[in-house]
């Protein structure tokens, strides 16, 4: 096949270093960018046989979480029921991506040619990928080398360029739905957003400029770019002072909403006492809101905090707009006990835990007419059913119905819109945050008093094989190494409050302890001690 050909001519271009072993795992795949070229230019290549296997777009983004690390991963964005895949294939868990990207160079055409077979895959419709990457300096070639593998098979593609990762998301979902999502470019993204938010906050009366106000950390990453960008489009509905812009400081370093989480300390950049503020990550799919009080006390808002001030916010509005639709919160593990206790017992809503990871919960929220996905790190966003649309919708229009409903089914209507549903997405999350706290006149010292997190810590523990753990019950127990889940149950049980448990990152060589209890030392001597067990 002259394809093939021109694969194989084009793959020594984007050669595979010797001995290199990679992995797709839950972020797709990472390693240092200098050893990725390969990869981007062979995930193009898979792309295609996906888009022409499901006859839809696929998107690729070139982005970073870490410092010095490069994350590429595949995903289509359909309207549900499939909105949503980090894997290129739904049933092989990315065992193809990492077969493709450790063939050597003389198996790479039988390594596609398997696929095709075991994929029945037919190979005459057209193929289209759409491609994005973050502001790395990296980001460049890498997705040039994802373009080159996209074309030497003969797909099509559109290169979107800079844009975050919800972004491109969005895009893809806007495409594969004919539109119906929206207009697939990036303006399109600002005018749907922009203008829900503008229709939400009219619902709140007389907000001052201080109301108006927030401090945005952009995490030195696309998020600043593309919120500057946003910004001209909210006609001052939203006044944003924005630092850790890009200008001076590294990507994600001493700022972004990973190191703000899990230092629980305000970034690199001047916060004034009573600033509402919040952090992007580095491809600004996470958001964590803070603020320090008089006493200079640092108060973190983070992703149980965010899901529960929405689902507190939709709910109301269900309730009165007299709708019937089935509400539930997805977390996981490391939602703080607190808020699983409030969201339960106060809130009546319901509550699923599942495995760490945006797919995981992303496909438990599936399964409800509203659902609300975080994890705490801040990485979520909520998802309405076809038929939950329908039903808002059709009330929106309703003509017979009083003042009080119709304002709330026009507010479920915008809140729908104002949402990117195709994956979690900091500038939607942060409008719809922003709104809510104006419609309920709220300030952000008045949100953290919902309920008080229990205080806790997280660690990192060096093993020398972090796969001898294995987890059950959505990594709330371990089954092996014999013995740990038993040591960790007797050391829950000398504290007060006390919740731990260990899981193998999927994204570092590590395993990762998390325990809280009712006082911060108890919540620190109950990870050490918990670390300890692991070892
Ligand atoms: C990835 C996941 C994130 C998860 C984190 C856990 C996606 C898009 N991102 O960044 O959701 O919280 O991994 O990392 O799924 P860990 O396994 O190293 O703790």
């Amino acid at each position: 096949m002259a394809q093939f050909e021109e694969v194989s001519k084009q793959s020594i271009l984007h050669p595979k270093p010797a001995g290199l072993v990679l992995h797709y795992g839950t972020a797709g795949f990472r390693s240092n960018s200098i050893h990725l070229d390969h990869i981007m230019f062979r995930m193009g290549l898979l792309a295609v046989l996906r888009s022409k296997k499901t006859k839809s777009t696929i998107g690729i983004m070139v982005t970073a979480d870490v410092l010095r690390y490069s994350n590429v991963c595949l995903f289509l964005s359909q309207m549900k029921p499939i909105s949503f895949m980090f894997i290129c294939f739904q049933e092989d868990n990315g065992s193809y991506a990492t077969m493709l990207a450790n063939a050597e160079q003389e198996e790479l055409i039988s390594a596609l040619n398997e696929i095709i077979e075991k994929e029945g895959i037919d190979k005459s419709p057209e193929a289209s990928v759409f491609v994005g990457k973050d502001t790395r300096s990296s980001s460049a070639s890498l997705s040039q080398a994802v373009l080159d593998g996209v074309h030497a098979l003969g797909g099509h593609s559109k290169d979107y360029g800079l844009v975050t990762t919800p972004q491109l998301h969005y895009m893809v979902c806007c495409k594969n739905t004919q539109g119906k999502y929206g207009d697939a470019t990036v303006e399109g993204y600002y005018k749907k957003l922009c203008q829900a938010f503008t229709q939400l906050v009219g619902n709140a009366s007389n907000r001052t400029d201080d109301q108006k106000h927030l401090c945005v950390d952009g995490a030195n990453g696309i998020g600043a770019l593309k919120l500057r960008e946003m910004i001209s489009h909210l006609n001052k509905g939203l006044q944003v002072t924005i630092f850790n812009d890009g200008s001076k400081g590294k990507l994600n370093h001493q700022c972004g909403a990973d190191f703000v989480k899990v230092q629980q300390k305000t970034p690199t950049g001047e916060v004034n006492p009573g600033d509402r503020c919040c952090s992007f990550d580095g491809d600004a799919d996470r958001i964590v809101y803070y603020f320090t009080d008089s006493q200079q006390v640092f108060h973190l808002l983070d992703g149980d905090k965010i899901a529960t001030l929405i689902s507190t916010f939709l709910k109301e509005l269900l309730i009165q707009a007299g709708l019937n639709l089935k509400i539930a919160v997805v977390q996981t593990a490391y939602a703080n006990g607190s808020s699983t206790d409030y969201l339960e017992n106060t809130m009546n809503v319901t509550v699923r835990c599942t495995k760490t990871g945006v797919k995981h919960l992303h496909h438990a929220a599936l399964e409800f007419d509203v659902g609300v996905y975080f994890e705490a790190n801040g990485h979520g966003t909520v998802l309405f059913s076809k038929a939950a649309e329908d039903k808002i919708q059709q009330l929106a229009q309703d003509s017979r119905i009083d003042d009080e409903r119709k304002r709330a089914a026009l507010m479920l209507q915008s809140t729908i819109n104002v949402i990117n549903q195709t994956v979690g997405d900091a500038l939607s999350d942060m409008l719809l945050i922003e709104a809510i706290l104006a419609i309920k006149g709220m300030t952000v010292e008045q949100w953290d008093r919902i309920y008080t997190d229990l205080p806790n810590r997280q660690l990192k523990v060096k093993v020398s094989d972090r796969r001898v753990i294995d987890t059950t019950d959505a990594e709330r127990r371990a089954v092996s190494p014999a013995g740990l889940q038993e040591a960790i149950d007797q050391l829950v049980k000398t504290y007060r409050k006390a919740r731990s448990f260990v899981r193998p990152s999927g994204t570092e060589d590590v395993v990762r302890v998390y325990a809280e209890a009712d006082t911060q030392e108890s919540a620190d001597a109950l990870a050490h001690e918990v670390s300890l067990a692991v070892y």
